[in-house]
């Protein structure tokens, strides 16, 4: 037993008292929102011990500890996923079910906190959970936005964007550490002087306005292993009360400002993945976080420590994206500034501590600042950037003499410009790629400059999930099955899944997990019957695309091709074809018009499809409103197709590929980030694989792109689709709904390139390998073994895996034991 605490007698009677002392109420008076609180914060209970033995662990090693530095992290819910790592759920379910509540559907009670936009937060958030269960010392640093990615409402088939208050119920898990408040700096003018009793130059920060960053504490709890660490986002506060004699003195704008700034700036997450905003506020975000988190971390290192060059040795810096990069120069600020190095020590100190991650070769996600908006924001920290840049300036002019290519290629501040990733490259002692063909594509084409000059920084790192929250906690009946066949060895080592590999020859073994995986249809059915009202047959293949909606991902591409298989199921209803269910689930950055546009036709497929009785419900078309954490989990759980289409080379690596795959269903893709080392772990003949490859696309784009109409022009039946994005087919008859779609892929005029992302040049080997799944899923024999193989093969992609390559090639960290903190 994880801790007395969870037998049922003594979990249920703590519940009471709470439902009690929160609300005044009996269990039979609480609403389901207030169970949910009392539940969190009777589980809280018991982290809590175990939070303050694991500091206590590691204030005794005196372990050095890893700042995963991220603008997001995307945790999903809390109370589940505690749970689960605390080895409690089913003990936990049992004594609520004795007080006849449903935990499932107190777990529905929890808001998504949703501080992240996709993939990048997400893995933020499997990081920790594997740091916290294989007992490394870690510190995620982050955000507390008020308001996290948005809500998507679906009305009449477009996209609307609503708040997301998901504090608006207060959040038990987390505590508030007003103790530990740091204030941050912005704007004014830096005044330099000699200190005239050590000659030294200082620099102080004058006319600035600040805000006090108030720390939130939030518990990641390890496996079975009573190891919590911290997740800290800091909430900001005015530091000027707004008092009169402010007014008085004249200030009284100044004190408005810097109550607006504090509200301002942790306000609202921007909604943008692989594309920055060069918004100031999103600089003061960065700035803010980055800033508070340092001063943090020193401050607990001097602690313990009186030397501040050997800082590295206790603490790394993982900057997730060039995000956190700011990093960088305000580490050198803290330590020259405040901490007395001079530039030499501070940059010794400095390069051994940071590392940086790199998420995507988009060239629109590679953050740039203007000069003028970044040296007015931050005047101290630009005096940094560009004494870095000098100073590696000279480097570049002595290993390429007379090269100023090179010098423009690589230089930080160029064009008017601060290149954060050329900093963070230039500055920390890793840089990592995020799959295999990512690195390589990083090293051989986008970082190539840097690669020839600093060959040992870059590694790979292949992305990796938690399997704890996505078989465990999202597929019960899958997680209990494997455990019955294999043992529970699995949860915490995911190589040991490959022992469900000689099953893929037992019948009873197959059927089995078939039944499961159509029991998981059966609840997503029923989730989209609630949700969209709309009847689905489970013996159809479970066709998913869920992720951001963004061109290079190629919803486009998957809906073109259902409104062909319509086109073909209309023209010939004679023909054989086995029934399909295509799902969707994915939110557009709210700026992004194209992206909106492919969920417009999305749902407007949608209803024409499955409302035409005369096609006998072959064809279904769902898109699932609101994709997020919550529902991903029963998404991947029930799928049978993972489609992971990007136009090869721009898919850094994605991870949901992996957590389909974890569940069962095999890969249609592309050869793109992680799907090639996927195909690789399960065999190309375990997955359908089409289109271009990475190499064929950069070569198309080495050569200015193709020409789509000569594919438009070749293929009727194709042009017909295509033709009928603009004769009003999906659209009421309406001519200009989807132009902007139907431009992106002939109109010379319209865009930089027609057809960016090769969506004509894939469209036929992409419908080809839908045939073959099709052919395959007929075979019940062959796609169960199929499917059995891809779960059993699913072992290299968990987040463990992941962070013990970060720990032994980057980190360097040690573990540490930690004796449960529950009192005897
Ligand atoms: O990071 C991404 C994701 N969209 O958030 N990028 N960013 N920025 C990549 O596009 C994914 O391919 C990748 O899996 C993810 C995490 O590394």
């Amino acid at each position: 037993m994880y801790s007395k605490r969870f037998e049922k007698e003594t979990f249920k009677a703590e519940v009471r008292d709470n439902v009690k002392t929160l609300y005044r109420k009996t269990i039979d008076e609480a609403t389901p929102q207030q169970i949910f609180q009392a539940v969190s914060y009777a589980v809280k209970e018991v982290i809590i011990d175990d939070w303050l033995a694991s500091q206590k662990a590691y204030d005794e090693a005196d372990a050095k500890t890893v700042y995963y530095m991220s603008m997001e992290f995307l945790m999903g819910r809390a109370l589940g996923n505690n749970l689960i790592n605390m080895t409690a759920y089913s003990e936990v379910k049992e004594a609520l079910k004795e007080m006849n509540i449903d935990l499932n559907a107190i777990e529905d009670e929890e808001p998504d906190p949703a501080l992240g936009n996709g993939g990048l937060g997400r893995l933020a958030a499997c990081f920790l959970d594997s740091l916290s269960t294989l007992n490394y010392p870690a510190y995620g640093c982050g955000i507390r936005y008020r308001y996290g990615m948005f809500k998507q409402k679906i009305e009449n088939g477009y996209q609307v964007e609503v708040p997301d208050n998901w504090l608006k119920e207060g959040n038990p898990f987390e505590l508030r550490r007003e103790e530990y408040a740091k204030e941050v700096r912005f704007g004014g003018n830096i005044r330099f002087e000699k200190d005239p009793e050590t000659g030294k130059d200082i620099f102080i920060q004058e006319n600035y306005e600040s805000v006090l960053a108030i720390p939130y504490d939030m518990p990641i709890v390890g496996y079975g292993n009573h190891v919590v660490n911290t997740l800290r986002v800091w909430d900001a506060k005015a530091i000027t009360d707004f008092q009169l004699d402010e007014f008085d003195r004249g200030n009284y704008h100044k004190a408005v400002e810097q109550e607006n700034l504090a509200k301002l700036i942790v306000d609202v997450l921007y909604p943008n993945d692989n594309h920055y905003s060069g918004k100031e506020l999103r600089l003061k975000q960065q700035y803010f976080f980055i800033s508070a988190s340092l001063q943090a971390m020193i401050a607990k290192y001097k602690k313990k420590h009186n030397d501040i060059r050997k800082l590295h040795e206790k603490v790394v810096i993982q900057m997730n994206d060039t995000h956190p990069t700011v990093a960088v120069p305000e580490l050198m600020r803290l330590l020259i500034d405040e901490e007395g190095l001079n530039w030499e020590e501070a940059w010794e100190v400095m390069s051994k501590t940071c590392a940086y991650t790199n998420h995507t070769i988009m060239a629109e996600a590679l953050e740039k600042w203007p000069i003028d908006l970044f040296s007015r924001l931050l005047p101290r920290i630009y005096q940094i950037v560009q004494e870095i840049d000098r100073r590696f300036l000279i480097q570049v002019r002595e290993k390429y003499p007379g090269n100023e290519e090179k010098v423009k290629k690589m230089a930080i501040l160029m064009d008017g410009q601060v290149r954060m990733a050329n900093m963070a490259i230039i500055s920390g002692f890793s840089v990592n790629g995020v799959a295999k063909l990512h690195t390589e594509i990083l090293k051989n084409q986008e970082l190539k400059d840097f690669y020839e000059m600093f060959p040992q920084k870059f590694n790979n790192k292949t992305n990796g999930i938690t399997q704890r929250r996505f078989l465990a906690h999202g597929n019960p009946l899958l997680a209990g099955w494997i455990t019955d066949r294999i043992g529970d060895g699995w949860l915490t080592d995911l190589s040991k899944i490959a022992n469900l590999k000689p099953l893929v020859n037992d019948e009873q073994a197959r059927r089995e997990f078939m039944q499961i995986k159509h029991k998981n249809k059966v609840r997503l059915a029923e989730y989209i019957k609630k949700h969209n009202g709309i009847e689905l047959d489970p013996r159809s293949i479970f066709d998913v695309q869920v992720k951001r909606l963004h061109e290079y991902k190629r919803q486009f591409l998957n809906i073109l091709h259902i409104m062909y298989l319509y086109n073909q199921i209309k023209e010939h209803p004679e023909m054989s074809f086995y029934p399909r269910t295509f799902i969707f689930g994915a939110k557009a950055a709210a700026g992004y018009q194209r992206a909106k546009e492919t969920i417009k036709l999305i749902n407007s497929v949608a209803d024409v499809v499955n409302n035409d009785r005369s096609i006998n419900g072959k064809l279904k078309v769902v898109f699932i409103e609101d994709y997020r954490v919550s529902n991903a989990e029963l998404l991947f759980a029930a799928a049978d197709v993972s489609e992971q289409i990007s136009t090869a080379s721009k898919e850094a690596s994605g991870t949901g590929n992996m957590k389909f795959m974890l569940n069962g269903a095999p890969t249609l893709g592309t050869m793109d980030g992680a799907n090639v080392e996927i195909v690789q772990e399960v065999g190309e003949e375990n997955a359908f694989i089409f289109g271009l490859s990475s190499q064929e696309v950069i070569n198309y784009e080495n050569q200015g792109g193709y020409n789509p109409l000569d594919i438009y022009f070749n293929d009727w039946e194709l042009k017909r689709v295509i033709d009928q994005l603009m004769d009003g087919t999906y659209a009421n008859g309406d001519h200009n709904m989807y132009k902007n779609l139907y431009n992106s892929l002939l109109n010379t005029q319209c865009t930089a390139r027609p057809d960016m992302y090769f969506i004509l040049k894939d469209f036929r080997p992409y419908a080809e390998a839908h045939k073959r799944v099709e052919e395959a899923y007929r075979d019940e024999q062959r796609w169960s073994k199929m499917a059995i193989l891809n779960t059993a093969c699913s072992g290299k992609f968990s987040s463990d895996r992941t962070i013990e390559e970060y720990v032994t090639d980057i980190w360097k960290l040690k573990k540490v034991y930690v004796p449960s903190g529950q009192p005897e």
